[in-house]
C-alpha cells in the first residue's frame, strides 16, 4: 500500500478564484507535490447532507461536503470566528459566547468525520487544519480511526487566561490529545500551550462519563509556515507585472511607496498603522509630498458585526489623514478594498520602499514572507514588522516594532525610508535566507516527517 495525504480544512480552493486566505495558497502546492485528497466545505448549503462530491481543481482531487445553513452559521460565523478567532488573538472582549455556537461547531465537525470515514485507507496520513476543526481528530478516533492524524493551528495559541474565557475550552483543548502531532506557528505558541497544559489541567472527554484525561499528553512542536519565495520572485519580474507597475508608479509620480497588504481584520492593526503614518507626516514633515501610502485590504467575514465596524472606522481615519495632509496635487494615502492576484501583489511588493506588516497578533503573516521574496536584490525595500507576528521569530533582520506604539512605528518608517542601500541589501539578504529556509515546501515536509515518526500510544 502507498501512503496518501488527506488534507482536511474548512474551505478548499475553488476553480479560477483568487484566494485571499493564507491556507488555500499554502496547501495547493503541497498536495500537487505529494498526491492525495483535500476535503472541505463546498461553499454550498443543503437541508439534508448527502454524499460528498469529488472534483478536480487544478490537478488536485478535492472532496466537497455541503453543510446545513444553520449549522454552518453556528460553526463558522459563530464558534470559529466569533469565539475562537478573537480569543486566540487575545481579544476575548470581542467574542460572543453562545452555547448554540459550540453545539453547531461540534455537529459540523461530526459531519466532517462522517464524510471522511468511508474515504480513508489504512496508510493515509491525515492532516487537519486550523481552528475550525480542532475536535475532528477526537471525533475520528471515536469512530475507530487508527491512522496517524496531525493538526496544524494557523493562528496563535492564546495564554491560559484568555483561553479560560471560552466556556467550553477544556473539552476543546482536551481533544488535541487525539492527534499524533500538533503543529504551531511559533515558539511563543508552544510555550502558551505548555503553560495551559500544566499537570493540574484535566479534562473530561465530551459526552463521556469516563476518566479525566490530562492535557499534558499533547505532542506539540513549532513548524513556522512559509511562502514560495521563488514563485514570488518570478512573478515580480514578469514583463506584464513590470508594465503594470510602471503605470502604477506614474500614478504616484514616482514617490516612495509605503505599502500595507492585509485581509480586513481587527487583528491586522490597521487603525494603529494609519495612526503611525499620520504621526510620520506630522512629526517628519520632510516626507510630505515625497511618499505615498497604499493600503490594500479586501473585506473578509463581513457577515460578522465586528468586521463591519472596522470598515466604517477605517473610512473615517483615512478621511481624517486626507483632510489633514492632502494637497490638490498630492494624495498622501490610498486605501483599496479589493483582492488582487498574486502577480499584482508581487509587483506592488517590489515597487514598495517600505512594507508595513504590523498586526496586533498574527499566527505567522505570509505577507511578510511574500514582501521579502518579491524584492529586487539590487534595490530592496525594507520590511517593518510587528513583534506580535509569528514571522518576527524567524525574521530578526526586519525593523521590528511594537504596533501599539505609533511613535515607534513612525520612527521605523523614517529609518526605512532613509536606510542606505548597503544596509538594505545586507538586511534583505539575511531575510531572504530566512524565508528560503522556512519556505512552504520545507514546512510541509517537516510537519509530515515528524508526523510519520511521532511516537504512538
Ligand atoms: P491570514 O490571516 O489570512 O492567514 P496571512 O498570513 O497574512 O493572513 O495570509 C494572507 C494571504 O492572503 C497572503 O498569501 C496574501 O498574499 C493574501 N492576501 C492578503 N491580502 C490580499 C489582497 N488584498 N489581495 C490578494 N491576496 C491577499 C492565516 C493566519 C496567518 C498565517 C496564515 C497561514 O492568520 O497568521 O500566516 O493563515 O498559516
Amino acid at each position: 500500500m502507498t501512503e496518501r495525504l488527506v488534507v482536511v480544512s474548512n474551505r478548499t480552493p475553488k476553480p479560477g478564484k483568487v484566494a485571499a486566505g493564507g491556507l488555500a495558497a499554502a496547501l495547493d502546492g503541497v498536495l500537487k507535490q505529494l498526491g492525495g485528497i483535500w476535503v472541505g466545505w463546498s461553499g454550498d448549503f443543503t437541508e439534508q447532507p448527502g454524499e460528498p462530491r469529488h472534483l478536480d481543481v487544478g490537478g488536485n482531487e478535492i472532496v466537497h461536503i455541503d453543510l446545513n445553513k444553520a449549522d454552518h452559521a453556528a460553526y463558522y460565523a459563530g464558534y470559529s470566528n466569533s469565539v475562537l478567532w478573537p480569543t486566540f488573538h487575545m481579544r476575548p472582549e470581542l467574542a460572543r459566547f453562545n452555547t448554540d455556537f459550540y453545539e453547531g461547531y461540534i455537529r459540523v465537525n461530526e459531519q466532517f468525520a462522517d464524510a471522511l470515514l468511508p474515504l480513508l485507507k489504512p496508510d493515509d496520513l491525515i492532516w487537519v487544519h486550523d481552528y475550525h476543526l480542532i475536535p475532528l481528530g477526537q471525533l475520528l478516533r471515536d469512530r475507530g480511526v487508527k491512522n496517524r492524524i496531525g493538526f496544524f493551528l494557523h493562528i496563535p495559541f492564546p495564554t491560559p487566561e484568555a483561553l479560560s474565557a471560552i466556556p467550553s475550552h477544556r473539552h476543546l483543548i482536551g481533544s488535541l490529545n487525539a492527534y499524533d502531532l500538533v503543529g504551531l506557528q511559533a515558539k511563543r505558541d508552544v510555550a502558551a500551550l505548555e503553560d495551559f497544559a500544566s499537570p493540574v489541567e484535566f479534562v473530561r472527554p465530551r459526552r463521556s462519563s469516563g476518566p479525566l484525561v490530562p492535557v499534558t499528553g499533547v505532542n506539540a512542536s513549532v513548524f513556522p509556515i512559509g511562502s514560495d519565495p521563488e514563485a514570488f520572485a518570478r512573478m515580480a519580474e514578469l514583463p506584464a507585472t513590470r508594465k503594470a507597475m510602471a503605470t502604477f508608479n506614474k500614478s504616484i509620480a514616482d514617490r516612495q511607496l509605503i505599502l500595507g497588504v492585509d485581509r480586513l481584520d481587527y487583528t491586522k492593526g490597521l487603525p494603529q498603522r494609519i495612526e503611525a503614518y499620520e504621526r510620520l507626516l506630522a512629526d517628519y514633515p520632510e516626507y510630505r509630498r515625497k511618499v505615498s501610502f497604499l493600503q490594500v485590504a479586501p473585506a473578509s467575514r463581513d457577515t460578522i458585526q465586528q468586521y463591519q465596524e472596522i470598515t466604517g472606522n477605517l473610512d473615517y481615519q483615512c478621511g481624517r489623514v486626507m483632510g489633514r495632509f492632502a494637497e490638490i496635487d498630492w494624495q498622501p494615502l490610498n486605501y483599496v478594498k479589493r483582492a488582487y492576484g498574486q502577480s499584482t501583489l508581487a509587483g506592488l511588493y517590489r515597487t514598495a520602499r517600505v512594507g508595513l506588516v504590523t498586526p496586533l497578533r498574527d499566527g505567522m503573516n505570509l505577507v511578510a514572507h511574500e514582501f521579502v521574496a518579491s524584492q529586487d536584490p539590487e534595490n530592496p525595500g525594507v520590511l517593518v514588522l510587528s513583534i506580535f507576528a509569528g514571522a518576527a521569530e524567524i525574521m530578526p533582520d526586519a525593523l521590528l516594532v511594537n504596533p501599539y506604539d505609533a511613535d515607534e512605528t513612525a520612527h521605523a518608517i523614517d529609518l526605512a525610508l532613509k536606510m542606505p542601500l548597503d544596509e538594505r541589501k545586507e538586511r534583505w539578504a539575511k531575510l531572504r535566507a530566512d524565508i528560503e529556509r522556512h519556505n512552504i515546501h520545507a514546512w510541509a515536509d517537516d510537519f509530515l516527517r515528524v508526523l510519520r515518526e511521532a511516537p504512538r500510544p
